[in-house]
């Protein structure tokens, strides 16, 4: 139906962090009528909603950031070597000016529902505006880690104090001075921000429930000679970053744990550790592998964790027990030393979980901690979470969440039979958070555009994936998961963080074949793919 309220476009993008604004750009490229509509009032994403104290990324700066554009590489001076959130919102939003990406991206519009119409191979959104979008094409870059995770505290709606979700922090800040806080969870979001509450309140108690493995990051200004370094040949960083297992620069260690001996292994560990970041973990290859091997490397960081913490009993509750890596490895600047802050208290929930909420404090075991102010640091319902919000239907109207509803199917992370002309951005069954994403982002935009682009020059109406390249992608990417002790733990990958999720590892692991992978299949004129003949080209075009 189409009346006033109804936009005719050749693409439509939902969201507007770093992979609906780069859509916008290569979309636009081509010749398109694009627009991006994003629910909040600024552009961002994930950099716009999350503003907890000490958000950053965990990616070094210098490869967190976008390729496309050389001279944008080179003009942009990161001040340190993980910028903060405001930093990283500056450097997006310079962007959108830089290349006029704000003309395309509508703010504070929700997607409620995309719906695929068989006979014209168009895609219709309604938002709620109740403005109607009608495309050809629909690419959905709406996050990994987007829909915030809430667990139904019994007693929660009586809390009398302020509680605050990291993943939505109001943006004037909270002043947490002489206030009793609790922090629930330990994921990455808390670790970053637990120091600096700590500075700031009465007392600090932290609801733990699985100890995470951090490791230091080490932050300050950008290194000059690196900086130096990099700028001579950004290019090449770049393609040797990508030849990495997480498309980032984490040197893997070329023998396994157990084949170094005890001394050399320290060593090697040791010399992660001071160098910081996620990277300790590629330090020998068979970490991922073989749980003898995870364990040297596990025990090391425990045992770092009981040389900062002063008190036994503390330092054996924040050491992890679980394989490291297969949960979130996390980045850190004076986690663990918080714990020795005398108004800071760790209270461990893995075995008594939170029994309620009350108007004044958080209950477990039977005992009331009284606190002003929560801080829920509990996740996110990740990878599938913010499309499970929109209600998407392909064909014969099947809801995306029926064809789901034992966990996600795709193939290659970017499509899924029966939604033709859908594409999803660092979608489940792509590297994704098992990569650095913004190469990821690039590569899956730059994949969609050029076999949009593809299929315009060749008049095609439509592409989707074939179920049996679905089929044999979803086995693939549980066979190599299957390898690996990733899917050993409750992690967010499996969708063990969020009560009744099919338990299904969602994200690709090994980047490099990834993308090898994905250029093939361009190259074989979109294997697996099937594609419908022009039924006329978008509306207008
Ligand atoms: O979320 P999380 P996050 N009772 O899911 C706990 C990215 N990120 O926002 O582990 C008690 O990791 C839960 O416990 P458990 C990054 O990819 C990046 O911290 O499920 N506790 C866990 O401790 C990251 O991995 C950056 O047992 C409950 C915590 O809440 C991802 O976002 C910074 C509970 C949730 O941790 C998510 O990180 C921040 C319950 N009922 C985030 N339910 C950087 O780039 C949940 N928990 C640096």
């Amino acid at each position: 139906m189409k009346d006033a309220r109804t936009t005719e476009l050749d693409a439509v993008v939902v969201g507007a962090g770093f992979a609906g604004l780069y859509a916008v750009h290569r979309l636009r490229g081509l010749g398109l009528r694009v627009r991006a509509l994003e629910r909040g009032s600024g552009i961002g994403g994930t950099w716009f909603w999350n503003r907890y104290p000490g958000a950053r990324c965990d990616i070094e700066s210098l490869e967190y950031s976008y390729q496309f554009s050389p001279e944008l590489q080179h003009e942009w001076e990161w001040s340190e070597r993980y910028a903060t959130q405001g930093e990283i919102l500056r450097y997006l939003e310079h962007v959108a000016d830089r290349f006029d990406l704000r003309r395309d991206v509508q703010l504070d519009t929700l997607v409620t529902a995309a719906r695929f119409d068989e006979p014209t191979h168009l895609w219709t959104l309604e938002t709620d505006t109740g403005e109607r979008f009608v495309a050809r094409f629909c690419v959905m870059a709406t996050g990994c880690l987007s829909s915030a995770n809430l667990p139904e505290f019994p007693g929660r709606e009586h809390f009398a104090g302020a509680t605050y979700h990291t993943g939505h922090w109001p943006h004037e800040g909270v002043d947490f001075t002489g206030q009793r806080v609790a922090v629930i969870g330990t994921g990455s979001s808390a670790i970053q921000s637990i120091p600096l509450i700590a500075r700031e309140a009465q007392h600090l108690t932290v609801f733990q429930r699985t100890a995470s493995y951090s490791i230091p990051a080490h932050n300050g200004p950008i290194d000059p000679e690196l900086l130096a370094e990099v700028r001579a040949d950004y290019a090449g960083f770049r393609r040797r970053n990508a030849q990495m297992p997480f498309g980032a620069n984490f040197p893997l260690g070329e023998k396994g744990a157990l084949e170094a001996d005890p001394e050399e292994r320290g060593r090697v560990y040791e010399q992660r550790w001071q160098r910081g970041g996620l990277g300790f973990i590629t330090a020998f290859s068979d970490l991922p592998l073989d749980r003898e091997a995870n364990e040297t490397a596990a025990e090391f960081v425990r045992e770092k964790i009981r040389q900062i913490v002063r008190d036994p009993e503390t330092a054996e509750n924040l050491a992890p027990k679980q394989v490291i890596g297969c949960k979130r490895l996390c980045v850190d600047t004076g986690y663990y030393e918080t714990f020795n802050r005398p108004n800071v208290t760790l209270v461990d929930v893995s075995e008594t979980p939170i029994q309620e909420i009350t108007g004044s404090g958080v209950v477990v075991g039977g005992r009331e901690y009284p606190v002003d102010t929560i801080v829920f640091a509990t996740g996110f319902d990740a990878m599938t979470g913010s499309l499970s919000r929109i209600d998407i239907r392909g064909r014969e109207g099947l809801p995306l969440s029926e064809k789901w509803s034992g966990g996600p199917r795709t193939y290659l992370g970017l499509a899924t039979a029966d939604f033709p002309n859908l594409f999803f951005v660092t979608g489940p069954g792509s590297p994704s958070v098992l990569s650095n994403m913004v190469p990821s982002i690039e590569q899956h935009v730059n994949w969609i555009a050029d076999c949009i682009g593809w299929l315009r020059e060749r008049d095609l109406a439509a592409i989707e994936a074939t179920p049996a390249a679905e089929d044999a992608w979803v086995a693939h990417v549980n066979e190599v998961a299957d390898l690996t002790l990733y899917p050993s733990c409750n992690s967010w990958y499996l969708g063990a963080n969020v009560p009744g999720k099919p338990r299904v590892f969602m994200p690709y692991l090994g980047f490099p074949p990834y993308v090898a992978k994905c250029d093939e299949v361009a190259a074989k004129g979109y294997e697996g793919f099937a594609l419908a003949p022009g039924a006329g080209m978008p509306p207008g075009s």
